[in-house]
């Protein structure tokens, strides 16, 4: 299964065209790929050519289902993914040239500073759990209704209407964009139920092949398995779709180096409690089995 994720890489690198992106760093890119990985018998996609820090991804994933998007949760766990971000943010904004590491610890220890300076904007978190609605008044003007946490819905609607179409979770607010640190790279989740089997396809708009897909393919295996106990289904196939699929020109080492490894083994996922909720879970009901990856591949993320 690992072999798709390869040939995935090694597509993008030999076929894909040169581009400048946002970043400045430039990429190779191409439009438009799948991956399709079984997750019966608690199978994962897990990568096992690098090192995959799969409890980093967890507490993303965890992260995201509690409604935040301040990055201080993570940071007070270790968790270093969303750092650059704000990071950016504030030495673009004040003019403060404060090192990464500094800023961090900054977050870390003063809770002003992170209300102030921590937070996203409404990404994944709030989408995800309390997406905003609007009330329309007789006089033509609205107001905030309700938020829709999109999750609960979609257990409740896999659970008492499993053949429906729209198991969507959507983070593309297009009236929201405009604040979010970073518009959602998984944006959409659809599930999907057959033969007692649950189902997901993710669509990924933008997917960085190197650093981000491991991640990417592991936490939407695991909101798949996390749905499926929830309720009452077994594991089925993940979908994964790709829009704007690319490498990094300055990812060429990890690439090469990852490239000339052979996966090794069949890692598998168990979850060793039920939880009550999806939005209950812990980092600790999880247990990876089988893993034994070959050594982590250092690389910068692009911001
Ligand atoms: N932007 C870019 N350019 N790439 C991405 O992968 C990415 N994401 C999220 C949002 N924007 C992105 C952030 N997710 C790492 C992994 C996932 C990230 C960001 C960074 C990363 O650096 N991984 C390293 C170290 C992991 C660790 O220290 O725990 C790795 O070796 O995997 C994709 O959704």
């Amino acid at each position: 299964p690992e072999q798709q994720y390869l040939s995935l890489m090694q597509q993008v690198w030999d076929e894909g065209s040169e581009r400048s992106d946002r970043t400045g760093i430039g990429t190779r890119s191409i439009c438009g790929a799948m991956l399709r990985y079984d997750l019966a018998s608690g199978a994962m996609p897990l990568i096992t050519t690098k090192r995959v820090y799969w409890k980093t991804a967890t507490r993303e994933l965890l992260w995201f289902l509690t409604g935040e998007t301040n990055i201080r949760p993570l940071v007070l766990q270790g968790v270093k993914i969303w750092n650059e971000w704000p990071h950016a943010r504030y030495v673009k904004e004040t003019g403060d040239e404060i090192a990464l590491d500094e800023f961090v610890t900054r977050i870390a220890e003063d809770e002003d500073f992170a209300k102030r300076w921590g937070d996203l904007g409404p990404v994944y978190g709030k989408q995800w759990t309390n997406w905003p609605t609007y009330r329309y008044r007789k006089d033509g003007l609205y107001e905030k209704g309700e938020g829709i946490n999109q999750v609960a819905e979609v257990v409740e609607s896999l659970r008492t209407n499993p053949g429906s179409r729209r198991h969507i979770i959507e983070g593309w607010n297009v009236a929201e964009l405009d604040r979010m640190a970073l518009p959602p790279c998984h944006k959409t989740y659809q599930f999907h139920v057959a033969a007692g089997r649950l189902n997901c396809l993710l669509y990924q708009r933008s997917c960085d092949v190197a650093l981000g897909l491991p991640f990417n393919l592991w936490s939407a295996a695991l909101l798949t398995r996390m749905m499926a106990q929830q309720t009452g289904l077994e594991p089925g196939e993940l979908v994964w779709m790709g829009g704007d699929v690319h490498l990094y020109l300055n990812h060429r080492h990890l690439i090469e180096e990852q490239l000339s490894r052979e996966p090794r083994g069949r890692p598998s996922l168990e979850i060793i409690r039920t939880r009550a909720s999806i939005f209950e879970y812990e980092i600790g009901d999880f247990a990876v089995r089988d893993y034994d990856p070959l050594p982590p591949i250092k690389a910068p993320v692009a911001v």
